[in-house]
């Protein structure tokens, strides 16, 4: 008998179909309250689980007993609580690799939209108003050799540095829990403590993954150490910047403007006043968003739950250590 196996994030065909040669799967909408009591049953028998997004919080977990392995199509795992799946033995596996090249290139982009005023200048220009030869209040500020600072030195950070410092001749300082030798050798990356960091870069660009100790990382004392013509990205978790403290510097122009692909509260709320600030570029959480980046986590994660339900795990594990 093949394994049961729950889906919860539509996938292209020929992999849906990979999966169905390997596994009975069931699926369903989503991880919400409503749907997870509706498929109760379905759950219950699940010994893998697939797909993106939810909370993986006890009840859910208290309703998948025979669960073996859950499958995330993402880089981050958030939503779950590794130690209560070590403690019930689910391996998690997640998609690492897959998107690094381009949510860099999503980074780059919200750095040279912040600088450049992309957003705000394509509007007027379709608002029709364009009327004579631009003057100083359509300028932005140049991005080519100013001081981009990375915060959470991982792959993406390492991608974003190369395209700053071999691409834009950008001095790039970095901020991480280790010293990162490659990105000071390739890159002639400047290791920073995170205060200095933020004093000294034009662009500020954090790409960390949630945790208790990045959890409002950035909050009111840290932005206050941004130069005031300093712009903020921030395109990892949402919740690692305090969203109140960030709009309150936007507002009160004590840093220029900020990209942002993250939010605290995802999908961001259409009151937020982040959307009525023309100096904020917001996107709706699209780093890995292409064609291409979104079939190959959808791939990688596939590969991921067979290598977890049979045995074979070799790469893509976050808590190997359960693996008997
Ligand atoms: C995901 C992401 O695709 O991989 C991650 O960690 O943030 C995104 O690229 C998104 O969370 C949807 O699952």
């Amino acid at each position: 008998m093949k394994p049961a196996v729950v889906l919860y994030k539509k996938l292209p065909d020929d992999l849906r179909q990979r999966l169905d040669e390997h596994f009975n799967v069931s699926e369903i909408e989503n991880l919400g309250a409503e749907t997870i009591r509706k498929h109760a049953e379905i759950l219950q028998q699940a010994q893998g689980i697939i797909g993106s997004g939810g909370k993986f919080d006890n009840t859910l977990l208290d309703l998948l007993p025979n669960l073996r392995a859950a499958s995330t199509i993402s880089a981050g795992y958030d939503q779950f609580d590794v130690d209560e799946l070590n403690a019930r033995g689910i391996v998690l596996m997640h998609t690492p690799n897959a998107l690094t090249e381009t949510v860099a290139d999503l980074l780059m982009g919200l750095v040279l939209a912040t600088a450049r005023r992309l957003v705000d200048l394509a509007e007027r220009t379709r608002a029709g108003k364009w009327k004579a030869s631009v003057d100083s209040t359509w300028y932005g500020t140049d991005v080519h050799h100013k001081t981009l600072g990375v915060v959470g030195m991982g792959r993406i950070g390492m991608a974003l540095a190369q395209r700053a410092r071999l691409g834009f001749s950008m001095p790039v300082l970095y901020n991480a829990r280790r010293r990162h030798a490659e990105a000071e050798s390739r890159f002639d990356a400047e290791y920073c403590d995170l205060d200095t960091l933020l004093a000294r870069s034009d662009f500020v660009c954090i790409i960390l993954p949630l945790s208790d100790e990045t959890h409002h990382l950035i909050g009111r004392e840290k932005l206050a150490l941004m130069k005031p013509g300093a712009i903020l990205i921030n395109a990892g978790r949402g919740p690692v910047v305090d969203e109140a403290a960030l709009i309150e510097a936007l507002e009160n122009h004590a840093i220029r403007g900020a990209g942002l692909d993250v939010y605290e509260q995802e999908p961001l709320p259409a009151t937020s006043p982040l959307l009525r600030l023309p100096n904020v570029v917001a996107l709706p959480h699209v780093g890995s968003a292409t064609d291409e980046t979104r079939y190959q986590m959808a791939a990688t994660a596939v590969d991921n739950l067979i290598a977890a339900l049979t045995g074979r795990v070799k790469e893509n594990c976050v808590n190997p250590q359960v693996i008997k």
